[in-house]
């Protein structure tokens, strides 16, 4: 096991060799990372406020997977995911308003009002949701990919998956379809070690998820996802080879959400400890720490671009706020195909 880890340890050290990354983008990956922070606190905030209920699953801690994603891809590019998908929707596109406007169930939402927290989508942005069945997105990533290929076109696919979802037939279904047919879809693992209040390692059988690909015979590696860098260099990597190999990929990022499972969740089956652990490798504080080491920022500069993301946030609630809610006759539209 040891040997095997050593091994994808030297890998993913010669990918990252392979890609430079300046001062601007260093930046970059630390402001969007900080922006996706405050606005899932302000997110958590709000739902305390009672300014909209139902489901609400956060993103915190795991924000160095959604950043280097986004600077990984093309805007022509796809993603899907499941239901944690709020700073995904914004990391494609979607403006942070219209994701704020849809948790609130406001007519000007990316989905109207009418998707909630679980089901952000915007067919213009290529998100294609928030999906609430757990795993239910890898079918219609094989499908999505199926497109591309009798396209003819050179985007890819990038399904994320929870570690729980990794544990689902129909998971297993899609990725041998898309193994079998060759088809440009990213299998995107966000293992961030539980499944609603199960540990992962208590559900399944294997150490490590990405070794599911060796079952299609599909590339695969695994990387810590607690560091923006190595997100970012391992996934533009793993996505330009996609391009013109147009062949499947299995990755499994390791990283860990803070909070519960949903807003509702006091977390209580897990350690204070582990979770110390964990934050002592925040993909924030890590970002921040190689700023000031680099002299790329300074105090004034971190408390400069804190306030920005602040004032961003609060922005995009402004206008979440003032919007109206959908009026009775929406609730008759996009119910069939003529609507779109
Ligand atoms: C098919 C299906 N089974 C069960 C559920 C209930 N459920 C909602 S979230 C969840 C855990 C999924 O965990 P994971 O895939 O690791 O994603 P994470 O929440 O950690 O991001 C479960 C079992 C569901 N929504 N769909
Ligand atoms: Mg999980």
């Amino acid at each position: 096991m040891l040997k095997v880890r050593t091994m994808r340890a030297q890998k993913d050290k010669k990918i990252e060799q392979n890609t430079a990354i300046d001062r601007e983008q260093m930046i970059r990956f630390y402001c969007d990372m900080l922006f996706y922070r405050r606005f899932e606190e302000r997110v958590n905030l709000a739902y305390t406020q009672q300014k909209f209920s139902g489901f609400c699953h956060l993103h915190i801690g795991q924000e160095a997977v959604c950043v280097g994603l986004q600077h990984a891809l093309r805007s022509d590019d796809y993603i899907i995911s499941g239901y944690r998908s709020h700073t995904l929707a914004i990391a494609k596109g979607i403006p942070a308003q219209e994701v704020m406007a849809e948790l609130f169930g406001k007519v000007t939402g990316c989905s109207r009002g009418k998707g909630g927290s679980m089901h952000m989508f915007s067919k213009e942005h290529r998100f294609l949701g928030g999906h609430g069945i757990v795993g239910g997105q890898a079918p219609l990533a094989s499908g999505i990919a199926f497109k591309i290929q009798y396209n003819h076109e050179d985007s890819i696919v990038v399904c994320l998956l929870g570690d729980a979802a990794m544990n689902q037939g129909q998971v297993f279904e899609a990725m041998n379809m898309a193994a079998t047919w060759k088809l440009p879809v990213l299998f995107l693992i966000e293992n961030n070690q539980y499944g609603m209040g199960t540990a992962i390692r208590r559900t399944t059988s294997i150490d490590h998820l990405y070794k599911r690909a060796l079952a299609f015979d599909m590339k695969h590696s695994m990387i810590d996802g607690m560091n923006v860098l190595t997100c970012y260099t391992h996934m533009k990597t793993i996505i330009e080879a996609m391009r013109t190999d147009r062949q499947p990929y299995l990755l499994e990022v390791n990283t860990y959400r803070y909070k519960g499972h949903s807003v509702s969740d006091p977390a209580t089956y897990r350690t204070k400890d582990e979770v110390e652990t964990y934050l002592q490798s925040d993909p924030l504080l890590q970002m921040k720490n190689d700023l000031l080491k680099k002299q790329f920022a300074d105090d004034t500069k971190l408390q400069e671009w804190d306030k920005a993301a602040r004032e961003a946030v609060k922005e995009a609630e402004r206008f979440a706020d003032e919007s109206p809610q959908p009026d009775n006759e929406e609730a008759w539209k996009h119910v069939f195909a003529e609507d779109r």
